[in-house]
């Protein structure tokens, strides 16, 4: 989305993460998902790759934050919310833990948070949107889709329509194709 709200062109290679081509691991070693290759610089991690993207163009001022809020708010995500998603989206992997723990362990950490952020102002970090909401409403969209009925019950109105206006919105819509997987 950064890459698109940037007005960057890529070529654009899906991985089967199964598979991974060698001119991938090639690049980058470490096997993950997004890489940005760019003029012999590698970008192994999405928010290096949207500070990339900003850093170049950022019409709307997305990249315009206070980094200690900013920080707080992606190290919650990245770590201990990542971790609930996990556990929360294969239950499988995790037969000791109780769903409905899990939620509220997620709801105390982060859904309450939020709720609390977007009473005093429409995005988490104030009046406009910020990279922070873009790198963290996919998350809040999986959590939302292991139990959308769960999810739709619970009483964080404020959440739902943050994440909803990101989901409904022509730039999210522009970049979810389905793209061919990519064989070297
Ligand atoms: N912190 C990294 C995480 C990247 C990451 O773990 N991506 C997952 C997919 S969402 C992946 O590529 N996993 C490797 C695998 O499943 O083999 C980032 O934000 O770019």
């Amino acid at each position: 989305m950064a890459l698109q709200y940037a007005g960057i062109q890529v070529e654009h290679r899906e991985i089967a993460l199964r598979n991974k081509p060698l001119s991938m691991l090639l690049v980058s070693p470490k096997g993950t998902v997004p890489v940005l290759c760019v003029d012999g610089l590698v970008l192994e991690q999405s928010l290096d790759i949207m500070g990339w993207a900003l850093e170049r163009s950022d019409p709307d001022g997305w990249g315009l934050v206070d980094i200690d809020i900013a920080q707080d708010w992606i190290e919650k995500n990245d770590g201990p919310f990542k971790t609930l998603l996990d556990q929360y989206k294969y239950p499988n992997r995790f037969p000791g833990l109780d769903q409905e723990k899990v939620l509220g362990d997620a709801i105390e950490l982060m859904l309450e948070p939020m709720e609390a952020a977007l009473r005093s102002s429409q995005y988490l970090l104030g009046s406009k949107i910020t990279w922070v909401d873009v790198a963290i409403f996919p998350f809040m969209r999986q959590f939302a889709m292991v139990n959308p009925q769960r999810f739709e019950e619970l009483p964080f109105t404020l959440t739902k329509k943050w994440l909803n206006q990101f989901i409904e919105s022509e730039l999210f819509h522009s970049v979810m194709h389905q793209y061919p997987t990519w064989v070297d």
